[in-house]
């Protein structure tokens, strides 16, 4: 999978893409990540990339110029483009999962007080959003979105954490777990784990992830 990004604040992105799995599945040639910077885009001397809003108000907004030369230059005709910003639709699990199967996808993050309603018009496929919470851009939703999208690629998981996505896949929060030692500062694992009865240890945790689920996330069930 091909991921291109385009940011105003390029720096941010060394770091957090460079460890772990999306690291790793970089490196295993099953992501190409590039990170361009929506300035070189702009064409005046002052690499002006914003402005005000026509009708007044607070605020700048991203000028379409740049962003409409920067996404036809980076997006081919199979590129999914997706704008970032709290205005667009509520990532999760499912929309991930949706992205995972894509061949290229072009992040386009938000700046300011957001874009020119053209951009969204004609450039975008999708508005993605991380949550209900305004940043001060948006790279870090896209961050997350790639690290979301990365760890689901065939072959970036080892054996063991594939098997773990799958419980999670099946909608509920997890149950309960616990390591050794069975008694840390007299407090005790419960019985059943230490039992060996593996029938009633699987409906131990599953009315346990059950229980859990109503508690904290009734939206769920
Ligand atoms: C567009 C995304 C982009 C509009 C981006 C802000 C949070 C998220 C931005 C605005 C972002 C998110 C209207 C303030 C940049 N903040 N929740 N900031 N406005 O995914």
């Amino acid at each position: 999978m091909r991921i291109d990004v385009l940011t105003l604040f390029p720096a941010m992105f060394a770091g957090p893409l460079d460890e772990s799995i999306v690291k790793r599945a970089r490196l295993a040639g099953l992501l190409e990540l590039k990170i361009h910077n929506l300035r070189d885009y702009a064409h005046d001397r002052h690499k002006t990339v914003d402005d005000r809003p026509f009708g007044g108000g607070p605020g700048m907004l991203l000028k379409p110029e740049p962003l409409f030369e920067a996404v036809e230059a980076l997006a081919g005709e199979e590129t999914k483009v997706i704008l970032v910003s709290p205005a667009g639709r509520t990532f999760n699990q499912a929309i991930a999962r949706e992205l995972a199967d894509e061949k290229d996808l072009l992040l386009v993050s938000g700046h300011y007080e957001g874009f020119d309603e053209r951009v969204r018009q004609e450039l975008a496929d999708d508005e993605l959003s991380i949550g209900d919470y305004v940043l001060t851009n948006g790279s870090l939703p896209i961050m997350v979105i790639i690290d979301a999208v990365t760890r689901l690629l065939p072959g970036a998981l080892g054996d063991e954490q594939s098997a773990h996505e799958e419980s999670f896949s099946h909608g509920l929060l997890e149950y309960p777990q616990y390591t050794r030692p069975a008694d840390f500062r007299g407090m005790q694992v419960p019985e059943v784990l230490l039992s060996g009865n593996h029938a009633q240890i699987a409906k131990w945790r599953s009315e346990q992830a059950r229980m859990r689920t109503a508690s904290r996330r009734p939206d769920l069930l």
